[in-house]
């Protein structure tokens, strides 16, 4: 990983007594939240912002889809592209790898990939240290650490008769990295629920529900946010105007960008040359395209 080379602080500033967290608390004023989830508007200044979307535009996101020769479409699915593009910092879990899911789905899908510059390094490390102060023990694992990164392109789709097709959400589902996920987000604010189902067949129940605005951080952790219910993105919002062009990709428009940091532990994390062949194959594609623009890309495939 890059290390933060002296624009930042090498170490987050120690809190006053005055700044010091609050359990389960936000900023700004607004009602307290409960144990496991915290809120911060305007957490990333705007020094901050100007720096990671310098860093956003060095990036060439790709469109993944969600299966794969050796990992085929179960049969009441089809073969289909994400909702949206996407980057991954860290270790990159390729949708056709099918995510990290322990305690079986750990090995073979999460892919050694680019570290975090500076900037995030240093968010990182405040980040980290505001879960440490405000979480219990029991809700942190052994060895967490936010190592993984997924960065989530929200917009419309614009077909080729140039109609746009609002894919700005994400279903609901759980993360399964262990413990609390960190999440930042710019651009349009996104309507966030966590919710309870009961699987497909009834409508899930929105347990709370809250926007997500620019530049803000949400953490979820402990048993009820993140092991028990599920989470989604309803909408996101288009009144600001905000939009991210996206190298090489135009057919999509992006009005809201999020980067969402979470725990692989480092054993189950591979460096493409001792993925599993089946896995290998299934990779092999996006590893070429990522490594068009990346010479971290290139070298894993060298090796
Ligand atoms: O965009 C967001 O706010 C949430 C993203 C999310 O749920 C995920 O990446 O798992």
């Amino acid at each position: 990983m890059f290390k933060p080379k002296g624009r930042f602080p090498s170490k987050p500033a120690p809190r006053s007594a005055s700044t010091g967290p609050k359990k389960g608390g936000n900023d700004g004023g607004e009602k307290s939240l409960p144990y496991g989830l915290i809120y911060k508007q305007n957490y990333i200044s705007a020094r901050e912002k100007a720096e990671i979307m310098a860093y956003l535009k060095t990036l060439y996101p790709i469109w993944e889809m969600r299966y794969s020769k050796n990992n085929p479409p179960p049969e009441n699915q089809k073969q289909r592209p994400l909702l949206r593009p996407v980057y991954w910092l860290g270790n990159w879990q390729f949708a056709c790898l099918n995510y990290y899911h322990p305690p079986k789905g750990i090995y073979n899908r999460c892919v050694t990939a680019e570290g975090y510059p500076p900037i995030l390094e240093y968010l990182i490390q405040k980040i980290e240290a505001l879960v440490h102060d405000t979480y219990a023990p029991r809700d942190i694992p052994r060895g967490w650490h936010l190592n993984t990164c997924l960065i989530n392109y929200y917009g419309d789709q614009i077909g080729e008769d140039g109609k746009k097709n609002d894919c700005a959400r994400v279903g609901e589902h759980k993360d399964f990295e262990p413990g609390p996920v960190a999440s930042i987000s710019f651009g349009e604010r996104a309507f966030f629920q966590f919710v309870s189902s009961q699987g497909t067949e009834s409508k899930s129940n929105a347990v709370f529900q809250q926007w997500l605005e620019d530049s803000s951080l949400q953490i979820f952790g402990g048993d009820k946010f993140k092991k028990h219910l599920f989470h989604r993105v309803q909408r996101v919002d288009r009144k600001s105007g905000d939009s991210f062009p996206l190298n090489e990709i135009s057919n999509f428009e992006t009005r809201r960008i999020n980067f969402t940091f979470r725990y692989v532990p480092d054993e189950h994390i591979t460096p493409f040359h001792r993925l599993s062949a089946e896995a290998k194959e299934d990779v092999q594609g996006y590893m070429e395209k990522l490594a068009e623009h990346s010479d971290f890309f290139k070298e894993e495939l060298s090796k």
